[in-house]
């Protein structure tokens, strides 16, 4: 009897400020030719996906998933959404409740997410950055750094993350103050003239380049100076660069004013050497992966997308297995996955996936995977050093048991650990 078809729509960024489809697409293929092969997981359908590339551009995401939904040449009725990057996600998960569709996202970090009153039917794989905030106060803690600059973006994305670590900062103690860029230039002269030492960037990696050349330009950096980036940019960010984009340094100016900064980052990678629940290990996952792009293991660090293709891939797997069990329960009411529809307000089958979602739990190769209340995942964080061209591990943390792990202390600017405040300079 031939399968019926369940219709799976995906946006894939696969260029713009987050280029993470590069690695995510092929994970996500990989992961639909397991489920369709696998005999006991929806024997009766076949997933079909339906990608299309957003560019990370909210507008854009919007339109593609308007044509998923309505285009003529498109009969087939998309159950669900697979998304990345978070300004795309925001669009489109506001949205898509209203077509009965659960969105889940392999690629968005936006804490802003995480309120179900505005997306009512989101899920991720993808931590959301809020998880680093627990992570960065352990490090200002140790160090005894009290007075702190927040640089960021005007993106939805980095609001949300830099309000929610202030907050946390100013319960804390902390003395924190916040800076948006409009233009890196003044956004650097302004760190500047405020004697800011410890700085924590939250912006995209194109707006880093620019940032991180004002700061060589300025001064702001070497000994005295700390900062504390995102941990998700490939290895080379401050070297490589787009053609279109204009960045006025050499990559040896970069290299010295990015040098030494740490990172935070959740950890993408499940750690036991064990077959996961589809039945690969997450370094037999890995090969897989640059075996579609034609990588090799040294090229790991450049390839855009690579840290969140255990999510995409994992997000498969979750939509698959919850795509099963709500199968099973339509079925003793006489009904079918087949009976989704788009318009009727209290659809079963949306209903029933919507609560196969929220029981979510199987081992992945980005570990566990069961989401929270809010539809967010729960992981440790990685603390990284750029160390002459390389980012070594410097330990990591989980913040329900607040264990952290270290394996190294930072390597200071000039040997000697920055301080928060700036030295007062005596009047004669
Ligand atoms: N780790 C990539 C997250 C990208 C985003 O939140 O847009």
């Amino acid at each position: 009897k031939p399968l019926d078809l369940l219709h799976i729509g995906a946006l894939f960024p696969m260029s713009g400020d987050w280029a993470g489809g590069i690695a995510c697409w092929p994970a996500v293929e990989m992961a639909l030719q397991s489920v369709n092969d696998h005999p006991d997981i929806l024997p009766d359908y076949r997933l079909v996906l339906h990608p299309q590339d957003s560019q990370c551009d909210p507008g854009l995401g919007a339109r593609k998933m308007y044509e998923l939904l309505y285009h003529p040449s498109n009969n087939s009725r998309v159950v669900t959404l697979l998304t990345g990057c978070s300004t795309v996600s925001t669009y489109v998960a506001q949205a898509a409740h209203m077509w009965n569709l659960v969105v889940l996202s392999y690629g968005s970090s936006s804490p802003a997410l995480s309120d179900r009153s505005r997306f009512p039917t989101f899920f991720r794989t993808h931590p959301s950055a809020a998880l680093n905030n627990p992570t960065r106060l352990k490090l200002l803690q140790r160090y005894n750094w009290t007075r702190v600059f927040v640089l960021r973006s005007n993106e939805e994305v980095f609001a949300s993350t830099a309000k929610d670590l202030e907050q946390l900062l100013r319960r804390n103690n902390c003395s924190v103050m916040t800076e948006i860029v409009f233009d890196a230039g003044q956004a650097v002269k302004q760190l500047k003239s405020k004697e800011a030492r410890i700085i924590i960037g939250l912006f995209y990696d194109p707006l880093a380049r620019q940032i991180f050349c004002q700061a060589y330009k300025q001064g702001l950096f070497g000994p005295r100076y700390q900062w504390l980036l995102i941990g998700w940019y490939s290895d080379d960010w401050y070297l490589k660069w787009p053609a279109a984009e204009r960045v006025n340094c050499t990559p040896d100016e970069m290299s010295m004013a990015a040098d030494l900064h740490l990172t935070t980052e959740s950890m993408t990678w499940n750690e036991l050497d064990q077959p996961t629940y589809s039945g690969i290990t997450a370094r037999q996952f890995q090969n897989r992966v640059l075996e579609r792009l034609g990588k090799n293991r040294s090229d790991i660090g450049s390839i855009l997308g690579f840290p969140e293709s255990p999510f995409a891939y994992d997000a498969v797997w979750a939509l698959a297995l919850a795509m099963h069990s709500a199968e099973a329960r339509l079925k003793s009411r006489g009904l079918r996955l087949l009976n989704f529809t788009h318009q009727q307000p209290d659809n079963p089958v949306f209903f029933e996936l919507y609560r196969a979602m929220n029981a979510t739990n199987f081992d992945g190769v980005s570990s566990r995977v069961f989401f929270d209340s809010l539809g967010n995942r729960i992981a440790w964080t990685q603390i990284e050093q750029l160390v002459n061209g390389r980012y070594r591990t410097i330990g990591r943390y989980q913040v329900q048991e607040d264990k952290l792990e270290l394996q190294r202390e930072p390597v200071w600017p000039g040997g000697v650990r920055p301080r928060s405040e700036p030295l007062i300079q005596p009047l004669f």
